[in-house]
């Protein structure tokens, strides 16, 4: 058994979160959140970048109740690296309820492939971030892409706005569904109309492939909880120019944070700010993620 130890810095996620205000429609879907471990049962990556605080499925499916969420989508994050072993663990134990966006390299077989397709995996993820991975070479992910293909998988894709100009014909290139976490990770303090988010914006609107996650104010926002209003206007311009292909969700339990512990009941209040009608939040919360997640369950 091995013990880890969190990074200093780190701030552990909210110990008792508010209840939203926003009422979420019955059937919302968590499209954006992780588990950690717990490390001695499933340990951390040994290239990770950060050791994070244990963050276990109970306690997750326990926050899912607690804010009127129906279902989750499980993001693999870089702390566990390719080692998809808790997020399997977690789609196990969900009944039903938790899809999962894995890690892969280009070694992994077509047998595990499979297997991670039974356990309720639906798309790989590819991070650019320089502070949390070594980004895989680019042929790599192009062949990881076409392998994933014929599963159906979407592909899910993390970095940050100033890269944008460097990535985009490699993005653009990439085969069916992207996924953008974050929008992007726009730099808010940067007007919405600016050359920086317009890029992003274009990269919406030339390619109906890709979808975006509006996700992350608590990460994104320079003026800070609990409104995080300054990340509003971003996230509400994507929601009502690209409303049938957004997604979002908590970002529990929000790794790298050392500002502050977000209240996800806050964050919950934050999606009825950026979906301002019934019909948007309709598809924001249920329409599309059960598009991308449970397309069985879909008329
Ligand atoms: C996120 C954000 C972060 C981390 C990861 O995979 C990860 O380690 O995703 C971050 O630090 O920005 O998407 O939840």
């Amino acid at each position: 058994m091995t013990s880890f130890t969190m990074d200093p810095k780190w701030i552990p996620f909210h110990p008792t979160p508010s209840k939203p205000r926003f009422a979420l429609p019955p059937g919302a879907v968590d499209a954006h959140c992780h588990v950690f471990g717990p490390g001695d049962v499933f340990p951390y990556a040994p290239e990770r970048k950060y050791t994070p605080c244990d963050a276990p499925k109970e306690k997750l499916w326990a926050l899912r109740d607690h804010l009127g969420f129906s279902r989750n989508v499980i993001v693999q994050a870089t702390c566990h690296g390719a080692d998809n072993r808790a997020l399997v663990d977690a789609l196990a134990h969900a009944d039903g309820r938790a899809r999962g966006v894995a890690t892969v390299r280009r070694d992994v077989t077509d047998e595990e492939l499979r297997a991670l397709h039974e356990a309720g995996v639906r798309g790989v993820r590819f991070n650019f971030v320089k502070r949390l991975v070594n980004a895989l070479p680019r042929d790599e992910l192009a062949e990881i892409a076409a392998r994933i293909a014929p599963l159906g998988w979407h592909i899910v894709i993390y970095f940050e706005a100033a890269e944008l100009p460097e990535l985009y014909e490699f993005f653009v290139g990439l085969p069916g569904i992207v996924v953008v976490d974050h929008m992007g990770r726009p730099d808010v303090s940067k007007p919405v109309t600016g050359p920086e988010f317009q890029l992003f914006v274009k990269l919406m609107r030339e390619h109906e492939n890709f979808w975006s996650k509006v996700t992350c104010p608590e990460r994104l926002s320079l003026q800070g909880p609990p409104e995080y209003d300054d990340v509003v206007p971003f996230a509400r311009h994507i929601v009502e120019a690209f409303p049938d292909r957004v997604l979002t969700g908590t970002d529990w339990p929000h790794p790298n944070m050392t500002t502050h512990a977000p209240d996800d009941g806050k964050l919950v209040d934050f999606i009825g700010k950026i979906a301002v009608t019934a019909d948007l939040q309709r598809k924001l919360l249920i329409d599309n993620p059960m598009r991308l997640y449970w397309p069985e369950e879909v008329l």
